[in-house]
């Protein structure tokens, strides 16, 4: 089975590119994205076995979706086509160069997840279990889902990798803090934005923090200091510089393609650093072209980047 499986909602994305947005686009793009597949197809790019769980709607978005995944060499042998609710959908815009997103989302497929779909031996299987806090914004069954999904992978031992994506269209931050916050309290791998701590600690400077992450047992990484990605590891913060980007394209998915350069990096036997270095180079790389995932970067693609320096050797 999969090296590292994940689960969570993707969804349908229609994209204006009107420079006015939505309201007066007529004519729009159509992609679809998910945190969490967006990872399992960085992974499986990076020449990674990852698999892909969740709820689709039994209607054209669902197939298309679960199709493409599929095709980019991601296990989808848990993914189950529901008959009883849509697949949601995202209208995206940047009007005036703002990238705004507009979810339509409630009552998803996704969204009617529950503890009972979790296949454990699948979880158990795995060496790492990712996951993600959207999931936990979706509804009380889909957050009862990511508890019971985390439960099992400490059972087998599976490393739990956890990455809060707030997501406050999705539930406020009274409502999102403690869950987000006893999840991480259970990851081996906390993967937080600067700006996600902040608004979870109620603190400006990472210093301030230090003593409250230094509470939490998993190593923790976090994304989008400045120019750098930190380490806090047994108290100890050291930081990994970013690769210098020319012209970003699309920020979106960058965290995602961070996330699925750590792991593939952890998977290959790196250290922590070297791991997160891999992360950097593959968020780099993802904002560089258009979408949630398509930048994604193949192993060859990165090698040729790199000249040969980083060995993606599987
Ligand atoms: O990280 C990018 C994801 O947020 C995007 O692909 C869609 O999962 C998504 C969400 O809930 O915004």
């Amino acid at each position: 089975g999969p090296e590292v499986v994940t689960f969570g909602e993707s969804m349908g994305l229609l994209i204006s590119a009107d420079m006015r947005g939505l309201e007066y686009d007529s004519k729009l793009e159509m992609s679809f994205g998910g945190a969490e597949s967006n990872v399992a197809i960085g992974l499986a790019r990076l020449g990674c076995r990852s698999g892909w769980f969740g709820r689709l709607g039994e209607d054209p978005l669902g197939r298309r979706i679960h199709k493409t995944i599929r095709g980019e060499g991601v296990d989808v042998s848990r993914v189950s086509l529901a008959g009883e609710a849509p697949t949601g959908l995202m209208l995206r815009e940047k009007a005036f160069g703002r990238s705004s997103v507009y979810y339509y989302r409630r009552h998803s497929a996704a969204s009617q997840m529950r503890p009972g779909d979790l296949d454990e031996d699948y979880i158990a299987s795995a060496k790492i279990l990712h996951v993600t806090g959207i999931t936990a914004a979706l509804s009380s069954s889909s957050k009862e889902t990511l508890f019971k999904a985390v439960a099992l992978a400490k059972k087998h031992r599976t490393k739990v990798s956890f990455d809060p994506n707030l997501r406050l269209k999705l539930w406020n931050l009274a409502e999102a803090r403690p869950v987000l916050l006893a999840l991480a309290e259970q990851a081996d791998y906390f993967l937080p934005g600067l700006d996600e701590l902040r608004l979870l600690y109620n603190k400006e400077h990472l210093e301030e923090m230090i003593p409250e992450l230094n509470k939490l047992a998993a190593v923790k990484i976090i994304k989008g200091g400045d120019q750098v990605t930190y380490l806090l590891e047994d108290g100890e913060l050291s930081s990994v510089p970013y690769y210098p980007v020319e012209h970003v394209v699309d920020s979106v998915g960058a965290g995602d393609g961070f996330c699925a350069g750590f792991l593939a990096g952890l998977l290959q036997g790196d250290s922590h650093p070297e791991a997160i270095r891999l992360g950097n180079l593959i968020g780099s790389m993802v904002i560089q072209a258009p979408g949630d995932w398509e930048g994604l970067p193949t192993r060859e693609e990165v090698r040729s980047k790199l000249s040969g320096v980083i060995h993606i050797e599987r």
